[in-house]
């Protein structure tokens, strides 16, 4: 039986204190299922707390992404509303372990969807925006199997989000340039999400039912990387354009956690002074005007 309780308290306090943990022993009966009911007590930790629930997201939908992180399954998490990063912002990235960034395209949804038949149904996707992910691994050298990603909440760690425009599902096969100081360091197309992006809504109705979760008119869902994360380092300007969408930045200012030191994972016994995750982004308001998205967090709750 997996102690779900514990799985997620050690985790929430790797997230909390930017310190890795080993990846746990595999056992009987620690499957994807137990993974999500591990997933499920962090949001709770992190709740009891007064974060918020901004949304939803999948992770590993195009293929780069899982010959990246070698795990073959689409994902489902939770994004909560502190772990913002405003538009053109400076973000303090001090409270992370050794932090990624990736280009996502962000939907709002625009109405409940319980089912994968209302995902289908005109006006689900009410908005759609350039995102940028910033991802976040609890274990040692960014390493897991899918139920390891699946309870750490698929390494979720922080968002950007671009300017909202009305959702168009003609356009869903779309150029992505992802820059790093200005120089692409990534290029591919939104069409390697799924194999078409518009997928993602369904997917995520399809996993949100297995979980056990309701899709809400307001949140965003973040539909999976269309290519391989990069290593975010303290001082980059990171930006994502989106054909037709337009883009997002926010440049990390910050010491950075265990990247540097991770070469054979040495040296985590001198972190025990750092400062934890307390005021990391000064969050911000998620959404553009007028488009309803759950927003105007203050600071982290974390
Ligand atoms: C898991 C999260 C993957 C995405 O967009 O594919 C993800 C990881 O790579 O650590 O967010
Ligand atoms: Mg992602």
């Amino acid at each position: 039986m997996t102690d779900v309780r514990r799985l997620a308290a050690v985790l929430d306090e790797a997230a909390r204190t930017a310190r890795a943990v080993p990846q746990p022993q595999p056992e009987p009966g620690y499957d994807v299922a137990a993974a999500y009911r591990v997933q499920d007590e962090l949001l709770r930790l992190r709740l009891d707390r007064g974060d918020r629930l901004a949304g939803v997201k999948l992770g590993l939908t195009s293929e780069g992404k899982r010959r990246q992180m070698g795990v073959h399954d689409v994902i489902f998490g939770r994004v909560p509303e502190s772990s913002a990063v405003l538009d053109g912002s400076h973000a303090d990235v001090s409270g992370y372990i050794h932090p990624r960034v990736e280009p996502e395209v962000v939907y709002l949804i625009g109405r409940r969807v319980e089912s994968v038949a209302d995902a289908l149904a005109p006006g689900a996707v009410a908005a759609v925006a350039p995102g940028i992910e910033i991802i976040d691994s609890r274990y040692r050298d960014f390493r897991f199997s899918l139920p390891d990603v699946i309870a750490d909440n698929t390494s979720a760690a922080g968002y950007a989000i671009g300017p909202w425009r009305s959702y168009d599902s003609a356009r869903w096969n779309l150029g992505v340039v992802f820059e790093i100081d200005g120089r692409p360091v990534q290029v591919g197309s939104t069409a390697a999400i799924l194999g078409d992006p518009r997928r993602a809504v369904v997917e995520a109705a399809r996993l949100a039912v297995q979980v056990g979760v309701v899709l809400e008119p307001g949140w965003i869902l973040l539909a999976g990387a269309a290519t391989p994360a990069e290593p975010l380092s303290p001082g980059a300007h990171v930006r994502v354009e989106i054909q037709h969408l337009g883009s997002v930045s926010f440049t990390a200012k910050g010491v950075g956690g265990d990247t540097a030191a991770e070469a054979g994972d040495a040296g985590k016994a001198g972190k025990a002074g750092k400062a934890g995750k307390a005021g990391k982004t000064g969050a911000g308001t998620t959404g553009g005007a007028g488009t309803g998205v759950a927003a105007g967090t203050s600071g982290r709750t974390s």
